[in-house]
């Protein structure tokens, strides 16, 4: 008895912890060819890349983050002639990226590290990273942080 009662409870509690992932919705818009929701489940069947980084949000260390290039996402989905794009995050934290940048600092919309999913309190359950930068100092971070939105809720192509 005891062990189907902690069989219950552990199912459940899985079945929260993925509804905790996968409730949340990432929302394609502005020129494209046709505006999409995705599931982080379906964004995770896109083309992956993996890139090492040093997440200056947790003290620099070393994570495997893997995820769509926000390059590959753009050749999907935006209309011809699209030069921007706006990021727009839960807490309505909103940035315009030109798309040359997305492209030349191998921008990546991250939905797991070290293998994975990224929970909110990792700053998911999609965060973008920029590979590349080293060790982040507070200063730098600052600076560059800039594009570094979690909580990514609406990409959309200007
Ligand atoms: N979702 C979200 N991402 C965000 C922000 C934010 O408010 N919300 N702030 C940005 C800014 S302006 C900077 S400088 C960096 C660093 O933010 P922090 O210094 O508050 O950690 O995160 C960026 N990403
Ligand atoms: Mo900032």
């Amino acid at each position: 008895m005891k062990i189907i009662f902690t069989l219950l409870l552990t199912l459940l509690s899985l079945n929260s912890f993925s509804i905790n992932y996968s409730k949340q919705k990432i929302k394609i818009a502005g020129k494209v060819k046709k505006e999409i929701v995705y599931s982080i489940e379906e964004l995770s069947k896109l083309p992956q890349t993996t890139f090492k980084i040093n997440d200056p949000y947790a003290k620099n260390k070393l994570i495997a983050f893997e995820g769509i290039l926000l390059s590959d996402l753009l050749k999907l989905h935006a209309k011809e002639g699209t030069s921007k794009i706006e990021v727009i995050a839960i807490n309505d934290y909103k940035v315009i990226i030109d798309n040359k940048f997305v492209e030349s600092e191998k921008m990546l919309l991250a939905l797991k590290g070290d293998g994975k999913y990224l929970t909110v309190r990792e700053k998911g359950p999609a965060r973008i990273v920029v590979p590349g930068k080293g060790k982040f100092t507070e200063g730098k971070l600052a600076k560059e942080g800039v594009n570094w939105v979690w909580f990514v809720k609406t990409i959309n192509y200007l």
